[in-house]
């Protein structure tokens, strides 16, 4: 019998085939450049309460699907619902950004409760059963939560995008504290995970958003950026060894290549930093590259964009390869743009012909 899972353009790609053209999706898909995200938002009460309504989060994990047609679904959801679970506050502020109450000490950390949180992000799980049945047959499913480390500078910083100072005192002068919350990070992260595969999702993508804040210290960044993925990595290999995942150390510069090597995933998001004769030289041939066309580019459009796409088509469609941004689509990005990029990316193989 035909396993048709295997027929899916993603998953083929992540078992390292490569296809006459690469198959795409694009982070944060689904969201604030499309108008018709806009009308469901507008149904729900706060982003959270949004994200935990299975009908509303299923609507927009659809929508960019049927404008693009990309080879993925990446469920609706935020990596902070994680936060959320284990009953730290988490709101979300409109043009600011996610706000938590931040920790303050490993007192704090303890009285989080990580017994509800599977209970907790139950909608979650029923939204995963709705989207099996509606996502198109050749559609991936893609399930996903942030690494321990991105949760973490969140949780302690109250916010992102910052300097992370808090979070950096913590891994110097104390790190047997921060340990505990990355290891009960480890702990739910792998049993939410777990949760999202047993009720559909075919792949998973791990989120290190910012992974580049130890870019810089080779022992830093084992030990809180590559160890708690490989933990998660090899907990989720051992009940499901057929379901591939992605990893995304954003920024993570030349420590991406141990974090390959090191945590056992199939698959590497990569930035746009990341240069294109290192990923097909040095990184390609250790597992599926996935990215990393600049999100600004996609927001360009024109001339620009079609070079760039080019470009990283040219350099990385000879291997296993999945098409995307370096980081996600920002909500300024003009819907022809994408359209542009399909495009683009669909006639690729008679491009290449057309120019040998
Ligand atoms: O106002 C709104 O409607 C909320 C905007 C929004 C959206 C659409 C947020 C708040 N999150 C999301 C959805 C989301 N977040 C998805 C599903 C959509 C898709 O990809 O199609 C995913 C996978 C995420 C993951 C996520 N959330 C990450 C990791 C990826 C990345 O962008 O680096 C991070 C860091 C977050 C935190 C977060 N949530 C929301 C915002 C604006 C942010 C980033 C804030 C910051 O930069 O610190």
């Amino acid at each position: 019998m035909v396993d048709l899972k295997l027929k899916k353009p993603v998953l083929k790609a992540l078992n390292g085939e490569i296809s006459n053209r690469p198959p795409f999706w694009l982070m944060r898909q689904a969201g604030r450049y499309l108008p018709e995200y806009w009308e469901i938002r507008e149904q729900a009460k706060s982003f959270l309460d949004f994200c935990y309504s299975p009908d509303l989060a299923v609507e927009v994990t659809l929508q960019p699907l049927r404008r693009f047609h990309m080879d993925a679904a990446i469920l609706f959801s935020d990596i902070l619902v994680l936060p959320d679970a284990l009953g730290q506050k988490v709101e979300f502020i409109q043009g600011k950004g996610p706000i938590l109450n931040a920790l303050q000490s490993v007192a704090d950390v303890k009285s989080l409760s990580e017994e509800r949180v599977s209970e907790y992000l139950s909608p979650v799980f029923e939204m995963i059963r709705r989207l099996v049945n509606e996502i198109p047959a050749e559609t991936a499913l893609i399930g996903f939560a942030g690494a321990p480390w991105t949760i973490a500078v969140y949780m302690i910083e109250g916010r992102g995008g910052t300097n992370c100072s808090r979070l950096r005192t913590w891994a110097e002068e104390s790190p047997n504290e921060l340990q505990v919350l990355i290891d009960l990070l480890v702990n739910t992260t792998i049993g939410y995970l777990i949760h999202q595969i047993r009720n559909g999702v075919e792949i998973i993508q791990i989120f290190d958003s910012w992974a580049g804040i130890l870019s810089n210290d080779n022992k830093q960044f084992r030990r809180w950026i590559i160890e708690p993925t490989r933990q998660i990595v090899e907990r989720l290999h051992e009940s499901f060894p057929g379901v591939p995942i992605i990893g995304f150390p954003r920024n993570g510069g030349e420590q991406i290549e141990n974090y390959i090597t090191e945590t056992g995933i199939q698959g590497v998001a990569l930035d746009q930093n990341v240069p294109l004769p290192w990923i097909a030289g040095t990184l390609q041939p250790k597992c599926t590259v996935q990215g990393n066309l600049d999100n600004k580019v996609l927001v360009t459009g024109g001339e620009k964009l079609e070079q760039e796409t080019t470009r990283i088509l040219e350099a990385l469609s000879d291997g296993p390869f999945i098409f995307n941004l370096g980081h996600g689509v920002l909500p300024e990005t003009p819907l022809d743009h994408v359209a542009q990029l399909t495009e683009l990316i669909r006639n690729w193989p008679s491009a290449r012909r057309e120019t040998a």
